[in-house]
């Protein structure tokens, strides 16, 4: 089964990610990659689902508390098997993989302890940035978090892993992006490490606008920012078309089709020409007596005792190797 980590710091926009994508994937007209939810999964992205189209955002996912979603997939992109995917909370991946303490299961709280296995053991793994968690700040957290992503890609590629990173909330930084010559600069330029280490050598990064509408809402005294229901997506195609072929090699190969076993058929052969070799001539006398004598010639009954002999031999030899087969199967 593919295991994907959904890796980010918290606010980093994993929930709504996971949400948008699994519903982007289920109505997809193409079926190189079709999902079949759990219910609990089902129940998760439904209700996720509603909450961005009745102008509110999902909740914090709570610390200590990853949610566990799992799914059928078919599709000749990707083969057939199980998927599952962890929103993990924000909060506890900061805590792993703040200062190389995924290498020290030991030391974490329990809670931590699955999932940094977890993440150790996933086969694919999704990195959620938040551009803005790494323009500079005076209280210096966009170093903190760039240390976190860096140290989690790290670890990721020495355990050989496929993984990308995903920019959220490209509809709050399209203008900036522009204005600053384009994604590859703005990686190049706020998340020099990462470029540096993982980026430029080609792990794909891909920008998307999970929601790409969204109004002021009045709450209180405050005003937020809230999805408009009827919202839509910008750049998640691109990204799934790397996930199904992400799948698709980390699944293992399927079983080479059963090859004839050619045996029954040589045996029978050798037994059919044994016994064509053994009975094709016959002596009959031939002449009136006294003038009769033996001649031998060719026993035409022969052909028909070689070809059923041929096939009485291939019968028993074909049924006993599907016993044999069958009972092996069963062990
Ligand atoms: N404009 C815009 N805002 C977004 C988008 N996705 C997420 N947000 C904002 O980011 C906030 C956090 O999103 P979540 O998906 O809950 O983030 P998370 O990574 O799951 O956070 P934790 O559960 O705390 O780890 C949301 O409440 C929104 O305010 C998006 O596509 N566009
Ligand atoms: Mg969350």
């Amino acid at each position: 089964m593919p295991n994907i980590a959904i890796i980010g710091t918290n606010g980093a926009g994993k929930t709504v990610f996971i949400t948008v994508l699994a519903r982007h994937l289920n109505e997809r007209p193409t079926d190189d990659f079709v999902l079949d939810p759990e219910p609990r999964t089902f129940k998760y992205i439904e209700t996720n689902w509603r909450t961005l189209n009745h102008w509110e955002w999902p909740g914090h996912t709570m610390a200590g508390n990853p949610v566990d979603l799992r799914w059928k997939f078919t599709g000749h992109g990707a083969g057939s098997g199980e998927m599952q995917v962890i929103d993990a909370p924000g909060h506890d991946i900061r805590s792993i993989f703040a200062d190389d303490n995924v290498t020290a299961l030991d030391a974490m709280p329990a809670a931590q302890q699955s999932l940094a296995e977890y993440c150790r053991a996933a086969d694919i793994a999704v990195f959620v940035a938040d551009l803005s968690d790494y323009i500079p700040k005076p209280d210096g957290r966009h170093i903190e978090d760039e240390i976190i992503l860096k140290s989690a890609m790290d670890f990721l590629r020495k355990h050989s892993r496929k993984y990308c990173l995903i920019l959220t909330k490209e509809d709050l930084y399209r203008p900036f992006i522009v204005q600053e010559g384009g994604l590859e600069s703005v990686a190049a330029k706020y998340l020099k490490s990462v470029y540096r280490s993982h980026l430029k050598s080609g792990v794909p990064c891909f920008p998307i606008a999970c929601v790409n509408k969204t109004e002021p809402k009045v709450d209180g005294e405050s005003i937020r920012t809230v999805p408009t229901p009827g919202f839509g997506s910008d750049g998640l195609e691109p990204f799934v078309e790397w996930l199904v072929a992400s799948v698709g090699s980390v699944l293992p190969p399927p079983p080479p089709p059963p090859q004839p076993e050619p045996w029954p058929m040589g045996v029978a052969g050798l037994v059919a020409f044994l016994v064509f070799i053994s009975n094709c001539t016959k002596t009959v006398e031939v002449g009136t007596w006294p003038f009769n004598h033996t001649e031998t010639m060719f026993d035409p009954d022969s052909l028909l005792m070689a070809i059923f002999s041929f096939f009485v031999v291939w019968a028993v030899l074909a049924g006993i190797r599907g016993i044999v087969n069958f009972i092996r199967k069963r062990l």
